[in-house]
């Protein structure tokens, strides 16, 4: 299959990228591309090449698949070097994702031209590298060291307006005018002579805007080797030639490419992709139209998943029970919109225009038309059940019912209704609104189509699906509990809280097990009427200790949230060891560590062992995007096997006597220790 093609607009070369999914810069694209600019050059018929990209965008950059290869040559840097060179001028034309290499080599033509659809930046932060094709050099000199550190340190595009405001590009033309513009456009390059190369320019902002851009924003990328990297290697355009400052660009590049934390973002990245394929789904289960859904329950995950769909442009019918709880959720999204357009996130206009698509009501009976609706109610099965009862008897036959449970059995819920084919759980992650994972749970009779309407949908509000299996807590939270176990047990044993927590912390999560017991609240599952005073959360409860809500709870709270340790909660605690019996010690960091991962590892290979989980990298998916597992070591499966089976499978060992059935280890795990 050809991946460029070229054509003759008189006396214009014009070459398009034409390598789906992505345009991605591939050793035989380069190639392509490289030999049309060399002929373009001997050509005394071409003036001047225009580069864009076919189909939806100019291009995703270079092809992730081949780092690590032995790579083909032109190099990327070569090409991008070779383009800059070209005696004629080479315009790039822009349209939709213009990423990494997809914008290093428009950055190295001598014009650009964008489209309204174009989306420029260099995300290789992301991925644990640096723009290694002289982003870091040729964008401080085209749009200042400022503005090219914030683009590539934080890896996040700007649109084609902004693009052009910060001289980034050169012209915006309507899109269907893009080809026509940019021909014309190299046409007057070509006219006026020498080419503009931007490896020629100077950097505006010198070390100064590298200085201050570290010292307001370099404390806030600690344990991440790549943005330090970034900085560095933009510092060397404002102080080195540009043959220099490209070399040392290279080198950091290929630091950072043999080095762990890229591996292990690189598996993120296509960990994500997977996650989106299910095993088994027949070719023709294509996705249902979802045009308006319902939302049962207005309380903190209704409201967030209720915006998850406004934001996207989905109308949503909302239902609660009472008028009272009905507008204290109706206020709670407007504030939580409000406060994002204050914050910059939402115009005014977007705002209400969200607002106009929400249908707060009090009668289930406005659910008839509705296309998909989601349950976010009371977590009790017989409230479920009784709730999936009344939507089977009021929506439209085939409208999608699915529950946002975090625990319960979809089997069950869906066995309340006639339908039970287009049931399954789309658990959304709190709050619902930022969190980026949905976990769609996979019930025994969910149609193929049902599921293949969630994972579609997933997409469409900006979420990273996760396929899972019926089992208590599905992927996620059941590998939480085995975790909160450990940390509850090592707290008896001797270990404070607070280390517990720091350990977690110093692993790269963004809190430890007890400064998120305290955020979700104590008393979450628990009441005073069952309590029985016997565990230290119990106890902590009935003290009206009930997390940061009450201003304390493992922790004390000062007006500012900040957490001190409290020596009630260690008293509480010696005292619920002595009642129980429990030996204490002095616990070490690497045994709180090993406990309370390897057990979560273990459990994580249980959940593959029993189909749960459709692959390991789902896993890691889960974690990364649920609960901030930090992505630089790839998530909990990835991470297990950099540290090896064996030394888990060991570790568990270890401590089996200690871990409960947590530590009864998983056949798979132990079949890859071996
Ligand atoms: C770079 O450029 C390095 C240089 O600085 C220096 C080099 C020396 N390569 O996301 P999607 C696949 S680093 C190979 O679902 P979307 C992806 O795996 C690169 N494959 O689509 C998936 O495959 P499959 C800097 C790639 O429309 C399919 O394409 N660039 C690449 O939602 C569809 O992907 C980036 O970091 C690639 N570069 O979003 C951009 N990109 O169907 C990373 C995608 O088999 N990519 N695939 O699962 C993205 O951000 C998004 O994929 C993009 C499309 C916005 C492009």
């Amino acid at each position: 299959m050809p991946m460029i093609s070229t054509a003759r607009h008189g006396d214009v070369l014009v070459v398009t990228v034409d390598n789906p999914p992505v345009n991605a810069l591939g050793t035989a694209v380069r190639r392509a591309i490289g030999e049309a600019v060399t002929s373009a050059q001997a050509d005394a018929g071409i003036v001047a090449t225009v580069i864009g990209g076919a189909g939806k965008l100019f291009s995703g950059g270079a092809d992730i698949t081949e780092f690590g290869k032995p790579g083909g040559e032109p190099g990327l840097p070569e090409l991008c070097d070779a383009v800059e060179a070209s005696a004629k001028p080479v315009i790039a034309a822009l349209h939709g994702t213009c990423f990494g290499g997809g914008l290093e080599l428009p950055l190295s033509c001598h014009g650009r031209v964008a489209a309204p659809s174009a989306r420029l930046g260099l995300p290789e932060v992301k991925l644990g590298l640096l723009p290694g094709a002289g982003g870091t050099q040729r964008l401080p000199r085209l749009v200042g060291v400022a503005r090219a550190l914030d683009m590539i340190v934080s890896g996040d595009p700007i649109g084609a307006d902004a693009a052009l405001a910060a001289g980034l590009v050169d012209r915006v033309v309507p899109e269907a005018e893009l080809l026509a513009g940019a021909v014309a456009f190299a046409r007057d390059a070509a006219a006026r002579g020498a080419p503009r190369r931007t490896g020629e320019r100077e950097a505006q902002g010198g070390v100064a805007a590298v200085d201050a851009f570290t010292a307001a924003k370099g404390r806030a990328l600690g344990g991440r080797d790549a943005p330090a990297a970034c900085i560095r290697a933009v510092r060397g355009a404002v102080e080195l030639p540009l043959a220099d400052g490209l070399a040392q660009e290279r080198r950091l590049f290929v630091d950072l490419l043999g080095g762990a934390q890229s591996k292990a973002l690189r598996h993120a990245f296509f960990a994500e992709r997977a996650a989106n394929k299910i095993e088994g789904l027949p070719a023709d289960a294509k996705p249902l139209k979802v045009e308006r859904v319902g939302i049962v329950g207005a309380g903190t995950m209704g409201g967030g998943i209720a915006m998850t769909f406004l934001s996207a442009g989905i109308p949503v019918t909302m239902v609660e029970r009472e008028r009272g709880a009905l507008d204290r959720g109706v206020a709670l999204i407007r504030s939580n919109y409000e406060r994002s357009a204050k914050r910059g996130r939402f115009t005014p206009d977007e705002v209400e225009a969200a607002m106009g698509r929400l249908t707060p009501v009090l009668e289930f009976d406005a659910l008839h038309d509705c296309d998909l609706v989601i349950e976010a109610a009371f977590e009790l099965l017989e409230v479920k059940t009784e709730i999936f009862g009344r939507l089977d008897r009021i929506c439209r036959p085939g409208a999608i019912l699915a529950s946002n449970t975090s625990y319960l059995d979809i089997d069950a819920i869906a066995a309340a209704t006639s339908r039970p084919g287009s049931v399954l759980g789309m658990h959304f992650f709190s709050p619902a609104n930022v969190m980026k994972l949905l976990e769609v749970v996979r019930g025994a009779r969910t149609e193929p189509a049902v599921l293949a309407t969630a994972m579609a949908l997933a997409k469409r509000l900006g979420k990273v699906a996760v396929v899972s299996g019926v089992c208590h807590g599905f992927i996620g939270n059941r590998m939480l509990n085995p975790r909160q176990a450990q940390a509850n047990a090592l707290i008896l044993e001797g270990a404070a809280p607070e280390d517990v927590d720091r350990v977690m912390l110093e692993f790269g999560m963004p809190m430890g097990p007890f400064q998120m017991a305290d955020l979700a609240g104590l008393d979450l599952g628990w009441t005073a009427e069952t309590s029985k005073g016997e565990t230290v959360r119990d106890i902590l409860c009935e003290r009206g200790r009930r997390g940061q809500k009450t201003g304390k709870g493992f922790y004390d709270y000062d007006v500012d949230r900040r957490r001190t340790p409290s020596d009630e909660v260690k008293a509480v605690i010696a005292e619920v060891a002595a009642r129980q019996g429990v030996a204490r010690r002095t616990i070490g960091d690497d045994e709180i560590r090993e406990r309370l991962l390897y057990s979560m590892v273990n459990e994580g290979a249980k959940i593959l062992d029993e189909g749960i989980a459709q692959r390991a990298s789902d896993i890691d998916v889960v974690w990364i995007n649920g609960y901030g597992w930090p992505a630089t070591t790839g998530g909990p499966m990835f991470w297990a096997e950099s540290v090896g089976f064996d030394r888990v499978a060991a570790g568990l060992a270890r401590h089996r006597d200690r871990l409960g059935d947590a530590g009864e280890p998983s056949p798979r795990l132990l079949s890859r220790s071996a």
